[in-house]
């Protein structure tokens, strides 16, 4: 069945209540499921799908900017609406500082949490040693998972000092900008990216199998004095992410 036939509205379109823009973005969202429309096909262009459903341009506008905000459709400049790769792999770069909101942003994806844990808590011996944080103090947790496009990423568990930090609750989506704001962004940070059978914990909540092949990375950041500003342990699903380090020949 091509794409016109799919949507010719008789099957679908007077059979289901609720709004008609989200009838639409559900037949769409079935159609990429079922592979109708398969990955990096284009969808015929929204005067098109106006007229085989009969329903305003605006309304064809509004269902496909809620796939593109999910991420199942990537408009391209001039040359029209595509259906997602199969897999979207992202890259980060390994030069540059950045926080997960902002990687995202770069690409034009929004970004989502969900909260797993936040609060302060009596650090563990791995975190006292990391942070350099007394003995009988106290540690500032937050674990997320960090989603992309409507699709879980990675889940996120991060360690900071409670001056750094003060107060877990305060965090919106974005720790960094938090941190920003309060002079305390770090500027330097070391990484270590092992592969990761995911756990079934994590693997749930990354939407995949038990097993299933991941990244698991450790970022400690610095702020410019020097101190150890986050301590952050991360799992990322594996078909998700692409690690890039640019090298240089030494002079
Ligand atoms: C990145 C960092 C993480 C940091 C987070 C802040 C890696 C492996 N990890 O995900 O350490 O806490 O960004 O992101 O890159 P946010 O400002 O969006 O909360």
């Amino acid at each position: 069945m091509n794409a016109a036939a799919f949507l010719s509205p008789d099957e679908w379109l007077e059979t289901s209540g609720g709004p008609r823009y989200v009838r639409l973005r559900q037949r769409l969202e079935q159609g990429i499921e079922d592979g109708v429309l398969p990955p990096n096909s284009s969808l015929p262009p929204e005067r098109e799908i106006a007229d085989i459903t009969g329903l305003s341009r605006a309304t064809v506008r509004k269902a496909i900017q809620e796939l593109v905000k999910q991420g199942a459709i990537v408009q391209r400049q001039g040359s029209g609406s595509f259906v997602r790769d199969a897999a979207p792999r992202l890259e980060q770069s390994l030069s540059h500082l950045t926080s997960f909101t902002e990687d995202m942003r770069h690409r034009g994806m929004e970004t989502s949490s969900k909260w797993l844990e936040r609060g302060v808590f009596l650090p563990s011996t791995e975190e006292i040693e990391v942070l350099g944080l007394p003995a009988d103090g106290q540690v500032a947790r937050i674990c997320r998972l960090r989603e992309a496009g409507g699709r879980p990423m990675a889940v996120e568990r991060a360690s900071l000092p409670l001056d750094i930090l003060p107060n877990p609750l305060a965090v919106r989506e974005s720790l960094y900008d938090l941190l920003g704001e309060s002079g305390s962004r770090p500027v330097r940070a070391i990484q270590k990216i092992s592969a990761v059978n995911l756990a079934e914990e994590d693997a749930t909540l990354l939407g995949v199998a038990e097993g299933v092949a991941g990244l698991s990375i450790q970022r400690i950041s610095y702020l410019e004095s020097g101190r150890v500003a986050e301590f952050t342990r991360s799992n990322y699903r594996g078909d998700a992410y692409d690690f890039v380090a640019e090298l240089r020949l030494t002079p």
